[in-house]
């Protein structure tokens, strides 16, 4: 597991060599907007369970199937092991956010998951969408300028898109 200063000083190590200005110059853009870092991850975690029941809610409702008699998410027993892979796969992702690094999502959650679907005979295609879904809800709450310090916004907003996208993909 690694974050984002870890990881640049194993890449320096792998080649021997000191760690490169334009590598400072990213981590040094990376710490001065910490703060957006910081609100971001505050944002999603304090507004979890609104992002995970509302993107379930709206996944089911476009899959119905999934919750009909014979569906997936039939019965509460699935309910309730869909409701926690969801909210395990955003957890993942604050942290990735967090640390600025994709290692502890890849490592700890999605390595294996496509894998661990298939042999459950649990669809990863929607488990994607469900996903993409929880993006969608997480980016509408991260943008919002409503009670903060206003400011860009887009580079902390398409790293979060991105470990989203990384871990639907990695269901597809
Ligand atoms: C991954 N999910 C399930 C299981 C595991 C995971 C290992 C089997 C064991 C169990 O049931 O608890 N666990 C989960 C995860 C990590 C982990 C992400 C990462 C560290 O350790 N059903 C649907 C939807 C989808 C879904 C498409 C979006 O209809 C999920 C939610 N996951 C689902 C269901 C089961 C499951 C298990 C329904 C139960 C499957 C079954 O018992 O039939």
């Amino acid at each position: 597991m690694l974050d984002a200063f870890a990881k640049v000083v194993s890449q320096a190590d792998a080649r021997g060599e000191y760690v490169s200005a334009a590598q400072l110059d990213a981590l040094s853009a990376m710490v001065a907007d910490g703060n957006k870092r910081m609100d971001t991850v505050n944002r999603i975690t304090s507004n979890a369970s609104v992002i995970v029941a509302n993107a379930a809610r709206s996944l089911f409702a476009e899959q119905p199937q999934l919750i009909t008699p014979g569906g997936n998410a039939y019965t509460s027993r699935r309910m309730a092991a869909c409701l926690r892979d969801m909210e395990i796969i955003l957890r993942y992702v604050s942290y990735a956010i967090f640390t600025g690094d994709s290692s502890v999502l890849d490592d700890r959650c999605l390595n294996g998951l496509k894998e661990t679907y298939l042999a459950l005979g649990t669809p990863g295609s929607s488990v994607a969408v469900g996903v993409q879904k929880m993006k969608d809800a997480a980016l509408a709450i991260v943008g919002d300028k409503n009670g903060i310090t206003n400011g860009d916004c887009s580079a902390i907003m398409a790293e979060v898109s991105s470990y989203f996208d990384k871990a639907a993909a990695a269901v597809a």
